[in-house]
């Protein structure tokens, strides 16, 4: 019999599985970061990872994290009589028991395939965004009770804005493959906000707000939804698991899913801010989080959506200038979108442009969504810038 040729090395499907039994592989997702493919059985499927170590470079810390935190979250999913099954990961150890496979020095994983869930890159329906808030908030919720400093920070400095800020400022002297002369206006927004982007760190350096467990990549694609109920299931995509401020997780949530146009839309007309979006995202977050948020951090939501946004896209704008090292291009990306990055950046710093004219409105937004939710403060604009 001649065995099927998989879009990923035998030697590492060999680690999990007998290999006669495999019906198929295929890649699977749109995340950014790492290789993922669906491994299918007749009865069931399984979700393979090349951890990307280049972003990652202890991919040792990033399962540590992950079995960690999955490990708390899996108990109080259970003591909620819920399926831990479809509400966390669930780690499948090599035929040898280790949470990760190295193969001719690539790092491994795999997780059960999440087939009663579905994420979404992209939805109009606000019923489902609405859940993506309680997932967000019911994640932080979960971990409000663990031990934040168990943590490893896989990425060091990850929504650490200004230091982000000061590698923008590093590339572009460097300049490394001539391209800041396409995108001046772009580097110019960005210096023009550079005195606006230190507020949460340094809430969170002055201890005026609580360092939490959070997620920090809170895109909707990372979020599961339930099928056939819409509801919420739980958050995958751990690995950038660490100390922060749930306001990341508020605000990149948004600056995902309450986007009038997809994150790499060229069109920057379509870029606008979704009210409603936002309104029903706050509504499900903040009734997941009350008793667990403080106020300090309720008077940055707004802002948090403007520093995320600001945030990525000055990410996306590096990256450009840099020669696209951190978000690599796929082969049908450089055919077709050889400046998907620049793009993004654009569109990114679109959305943060959105946020500032209308942080009044947005404002009145979580005022009233506080109201409706019986908290007791009442958010000032000037306290929320
Ligand atoms: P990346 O870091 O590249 O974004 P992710 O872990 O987010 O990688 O995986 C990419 C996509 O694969 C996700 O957006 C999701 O659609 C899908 N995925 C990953 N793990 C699972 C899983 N265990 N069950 C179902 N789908 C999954
Ligand atoms: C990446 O891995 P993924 O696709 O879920 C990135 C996030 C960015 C996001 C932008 C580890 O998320 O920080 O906000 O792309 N993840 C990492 O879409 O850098
Ligand atoms: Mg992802």
């Amino acid at each position: 019999m001649t065995r099927k040729k998989f879009p990923l090395p035998n030697v590492v499907l060999s680690e999990y599985f007998k290999l006669e039994n495999i019906i198929d592989v295929y890649p699977y997702g749109n995340g950014h970061i790492n290789h993922t493919y669906l491994v299918e059985f007749p009865t069931c499927k399984y979700i393979i990872q090349k951890i990307n170590d280049d972003v990652f470079a202890n991919p040792f810390a990033v399962m540590n994290n992950i079995e960690l935190v999955t490990s708390h979250i899996r108990k109080n999913v259970i003591y909620n009589g819920q399926d831990a099954r479809t509400c966390v990961l669930t780690t499948i150890l090599t035929k040898y028991g280790q949470t990760m496979a190295i193969v001719n020095d690539e790092y491994w994983r795999c997780t059960r395939f999440i087939e009663e869930g579905i994420t979404y890159d992209y939805t109009d329906n606000p019923e489902i965004f609405e859940e993506a808030g309680r997932a967000v908030g019911l994640f932080q919720r979960h971990l409000d009770s663990f031990q934040a400093r168990l943590l490893v920070d896989t990425i060091k400095n990850f929504h650490n804005t200004p230091y982000r800020y000061n590698t923008f400022l590093d590339t572009i002297k460097i300049d490394r493959v001539d391209r800041v002369k396409e995108c001046l206006k772009e580097i110019e927004f960005v210096n023009e906000r550079k005195n606006k982007i230190d507020i949460i760190s340094k809430l969170l350096h002055d201890r005026k707000i609580p360092r939490r467990v959070t997620h920090n990549d809170t895109k909707l694609n990372n979020i599961m939804i339930d099928k056939i109920t819409n509801k919420a299931l739980g958050l995958i995509d751990l690995d950038t698991v660490m100390k922060g401020s749930l306001l990341y997780d508020y605000g990149d949530a948004l600056r995902c899913g309450a986007s009038t146009a997809e994150e790499d839309d060229v069109n920057l007309d379509n870029v606008k801010v979704n009210m409603e979006f936002f309104k029903v995202f706050t509504r499900g977050y903040l009734s997941e989080v009350k008793g667990i948020i403080v106020d300090e951090e309720i008077k940055k939501l707004v802002y948090s959506f403007f520093l995320m946004c600001f945030e990525v896209g000055m990410r996306f704008l590096t990256d450009y200038i840099d020669g696209d090292r951190y978000f690599k291009l796929t082969h049908e990306q450089k055919q077709k979108r050889p400046n998907i990055n620049l793009e993004r950046a654009r569109n990114q710093l679109k959305l943060a442009y959105e946020v500032e004219n209308n942080y009044q409105q947005l404002t009145n937004i979580v005022n009233e969504v506080l109201g409706q939710l019986g908290y007791r403060i009442v958010l000032d604009i000037e306290e929320s810038l």
